[in-house]
């Protein structure tokens, strides 16, 4: 079918035909089954409205604060319920709020940016949100039975490790880990998404700005999140099977956790707020009526701060005892990371200096939230000099500048794209007046409560306290913080009430309200679920500004994909720099298998916090086999034929394998998290190799080198064997497939084996000391992911058989096949490590 046929006189009634099949391969399932939906529409709704009551509750735990706090010697709260409050209060906000709120909102919209129809696994994305809600409604409720964790959103040990007995630890080490798996699960997607799902002809330079922000923040994460999961691994198996890993008295070391939680903790300072400064970018031009002045400056800046962001971790510990050349070194680091912030602030003043402004109230909260991030701003740089952090670190000074900067930098933006977004989620609009009352009860009630901190601060008032004697005399600042607080709350209410209140008689808003220039703003009112008509070529950064009869060609289905002829769900693929069309992507459908593969992964998080670890186990065997009916009915399908035409006279293949494919991308973005996750253990181990004396110990004897060396024989020769499977397969030589597998898994659990015997005929006990500890921490590690490994080439062996892997439709042996490259690797660098490295250091 091409673009002529519709433009002739009988193409309208074709036309009528073709919106219905693509209406009905994308319907929204409805009643109980609507749930099942899995369309990046739903789910990122879904994702928004979690989020946003996550946020509520944070809020409420931070008024209790604020009313504890606004007497002296007020005795409204315990001091243990003030413990379990602030470190919810923190968690909560960065963990079930931050994070995810950005991620639901990128689900959301960033299809529709980039007039797809939706993310390349959209099932993975539900995964992850009900993953997300399970997780977060555990952690939370925690606090309704007095066991929340009570460490601080950082959770030092030893206080988390030696003094706080009770579940809540475990709850925040367990509960999150499984949350930061879900907010992994969507980088990937959106890694991915970014990648390659971009409209033809979007090149790399064409790219919404909100999409790049997005590419670079995804990225973050998946190198940010592995050394916390890292850490809390180590730790929970410190307070669980009582490995010293933080024990000094056994060769541990505290500082290795402060280390690998602020190596995840001040990347994520900035992976919250780019994507807010994102949405900016987004709103700014529509409102300045002008294209982004600076836009490689911006991509530039955002990219550089993604990459400076890693090397600042260690202002956070400047008052650790830490050498002085370190300390001058991450001073200089902190402070330069204010020139690209700079950059993109100075781009967006520019455009909306040559702009013709039109005011409205996502404008007022977009400069309000600037405003109150540059305030923010500059007391960071203050803290970023070791001596003024020596006597500000931990008082209300850091109180208050981190909330100018969150508050700033991510609540103000993201109110501000609420207001831009309701009409194309909703069809209706916010109210302009309401609006601008909860601006500024929201700006006066922030500034009121906050500056006030900075100053209590100075004069010696400690964060984290539940309460403060009078004679300090910071009860008036106090009490004005407190009354702060709640303007800001009223603030908050006017704006729920407007996102909640009917508007049954409102009449819908126009399409693209705001005359905007960029892709999401194609959305039909009332909306379709089908994202767009047809998937467009794009030649501007602004198309619906500067691509003349842009819409009209979109919904006249001129483009590719305007039909369903299959009645499946498909949008296009096309390459990474250049954006060509290379495959017609099926996506899956609703499914509920998503809910039970997350509950049965909840289940083995939730039940190892208990240490019923058997019911865990059953639970962790549940999830397993939900997920791998998952895959095998939901990916890599055989086409009923080899390729399609799109439209447009353009024929792509319907399945690919390797680079070209999604999957392979999906897997290899995983991989290097993974990867990210290992070597942050790798790191513990050299870490206390170059700070302590005793390790290992004096008479330890290590695992040896001889079954190191067998299990890396051993795993290499799993490692061939996968080579092997790979390449018989593609020639159709069935024997020699099967009998490579056969080979693979005998050759790779003999490896796994001997990986794990070294240090168990060598006897490392490793609750005694820190050295047997962390050698098992990395056979343990690598022996899980040889099973893994495992497990895959079991699953391709299936896969033939049962006719779902062919001799050219090859995906699955080919993404194991990348999963075994890292393997290997991970093999090799443990062997070398445990049996290497005592050799050199006798
Ligand atoms: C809604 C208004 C908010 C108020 C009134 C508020 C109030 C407070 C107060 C009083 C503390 C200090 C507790 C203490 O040290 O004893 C605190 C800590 C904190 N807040 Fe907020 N906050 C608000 C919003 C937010 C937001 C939006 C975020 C993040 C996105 C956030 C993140 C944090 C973090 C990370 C801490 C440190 C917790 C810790 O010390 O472990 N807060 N907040
Ligand atoms: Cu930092």
């Amino acid at each position: 079918m091409n673009a002529d046929e519709f433009s002739d006189a009988s193409g309208d009634d074709r036309l009528d035909a073709s919106a219905k099949r693509l209406l009905d391969a994308w319907r929204t399932p409805t009643r109980w089954r609507y749930w099942s939906a899995v369309n990046n529409s739903e789910v990122g709704l879904w994702y928004v409205v979690a989020s946003f009551t996550f946020f509520l509750f944070g809020g409420i735990l931070a008024l209790l604060m604020r009313i504890q706090l606004a007497i002296p010697d007020n005795d409204f709260l315990t001091a243990d319920q003030y413990n379990q409050i602030f470190t919810m209060h923190g968690s909560v906000m960065m963990f079930l709020f931050a994070v995810p709120i950005l991620e639901a909102i990128s689900i959301l919209l960033l299809p529709e940016m980039l007039g797809a129809r939706d993310l390349p696994f959209p099932r993975l994305s539900a995964y992850g949100f009900w993953c997300f809600v399970i997780g977060g409604v555990f952690v939370c409720g925690s606090i309704f039975f007095g066991v929340a964790p009570e460490g601080g959103w950082f959770m030092y040990p030893p206080m988390t490790t030696e003094y706080q007995t009770g579940v809540g630890v475990d709850i925040w080490l367990l509960g999150l880990s499984f949350i930061e798996v879900a907010s992994i699960a969507a980088a990937v997607e959106l890694i991915v998404g970014v990648l390659k799902c971009r409209p033809p002809g979007m090149q790399l330079n064409l790219i919404p700005l909100y999409a790049w922000y997005i590419l670079v923040v995804a990225v973050m994460i998946l190198f940010a999140f592995p050394p916390l999961i890292a850490g809390d691994l180590l730790m929970e198996l410190q307070r669980s099977l009582d490995w010293p890993f933080f024990d000094a008295s056994r060769g541990g070391d505290p500082m290795l956790w402060q280390h690998l939680f602020w190596i995840f903790g001040h990347p994520e300072v900035y992976i919250v707020f780019l994507p807010s400064i994102a949405l900016i970018a987004m709103i700014v031009p529509t409102f300045a009526r002008t294209p982004m002045v600076g836009y490689g400056w911006i991509v530039l800046a955002a990219v550089g701060t993604g990459f400076l962001s890693f090397g600042l971790w260690v202002h956070h510990m400047f008052t650790t005892g830490l050498p002085a050349i370190s300390i001058g070194i991450f001073s200089a680091a902190s402070q330069a990371v204010a020139i690209p912030t700079g950059i993109q602030l100075f781009c967006f003043i520019a455009t909306l200096l040559i702009g013709r402004v039109t005011k409205s109230v996502c404008l007022l909260f977009t400069l309000g939230g600037l405003a109150t991030f540059i305030i923010g701003g500059l007391t960071g740089v203050m803290v970023a000099v070791a001596p003024f952090d020596y006597q500000a670190h931990d008082t209300y000074f850091i109180v208050g500048h981190l909330h100018y900067v969150l508050i700033g930098g991510t609540i103000f933006p993201i109110v501000a794209g609420v207001y831009y977004y309701y009409p194309a989620v909703t069809g209706k609009q916010l109210s302009e007046r309401l609006g601008r009352y909860a601006f500024w009860s929201m700006l006066i009630g922030f500034n009121v409560s906050f500056f006030p901190m900075h100053l209590s601060g100075l004069l010696g008032m400690p964060r984290r306290v539940y309460t403060y004697p009078a004679e300090l005399e910071v009860m008036t600042l106090n009490l004005i913080s407190t009354v702060g607080a709640f303007v800001l709350a009223i603030g908050f209410v006017i704006f729920l009430f407007d996102v909640l209140r009917s508007k049954k008689n409102q009449p819908l808003a126009p399409r693209n309200v705001w005359n905007a220039g960029t892709l999401e703003w194609l959305a039909e009112v009332p909306d379709k679920p089908w994202g767009v008509r047809s998937i467009p070529i794009v030649t501007s950064r602004y198309p619906l500004w500067d691509q003349e009869g842009f819409v009209e060609d979109v919904d006249a289905g001129h483009f590719y994909l305007p039909d369903a002829e299959e009645g499946l769900r498909e949008t296009l693929v096309t390459s990474v720099v250049d954006a060509e069309p290379i495959q017609c992507l099926r996506v899956p459908g609703p499914t509920f298998l998503t809910h039970f593969a997350a509950i049965f992964t909840g289940g083995v998080f939730i039940l190892s916090t208990y240490h019923w670890y058997s019911a865990a186990a059953i639970s962790g065997l549940f999830a397993f086999i939900t997920i791998l009916t998952w895959l095998w009915t939901g990916t890599a399908w055989i086409p009923e034929k080899q390729d399609k035409d799109v439209g447009r006279g353009v024929t792509l293949p319907i399945y690919v394998s390797g680079s070209k494919a999604v999957g392979w991308w999906a897997m290899f973005i995983t991989m290097l998290g993974d990867m990210t996750a290992f070597i942050s253990l790798v790191f513990g181990y050299f870490f206390y190799w170059t700070t302590h004396d005793d390790f290992p110990p004096d008479g330890s004897t290590g695992p040896g080198w001889i079954w190191p060396a067998v299990a890396l024989l051993m795993i290499a020769i799993g490692y061939v064997a996968t080579l092997a499977a790979r390449k018989w397969n593609r020639q159709n030589h069935a024997a020699g497939f099967y009998a490579a597998i056969v080979c693979g898994v005998v050759c790779s659990l003999g490896g796994a084996a001997a990986v794990l015997y070294g240090p168990f005929t060598h006897h490392m006990d490793p609750t005694a000391h820190v050295y047997p500890a962390i050698v098992w921490v990395l056979t343990g590690w690598t022996a899980l992911h040889v099973v893994l490994g495992v497990v895959m080439h079991v699953y391709c062996a299936a896969r033939r058989a049962a006719g779902r892997m062919t001799a050219r439709c090859d995906a699955d042996i080919v993404n194991v096949t990348l999963y075994w490259h890292f393997l290997l690797l991970t093999t090799a660098i443990t062997c070398l490590v445990i049996a290497g490295f005592p050799m050199v250091a006798r």
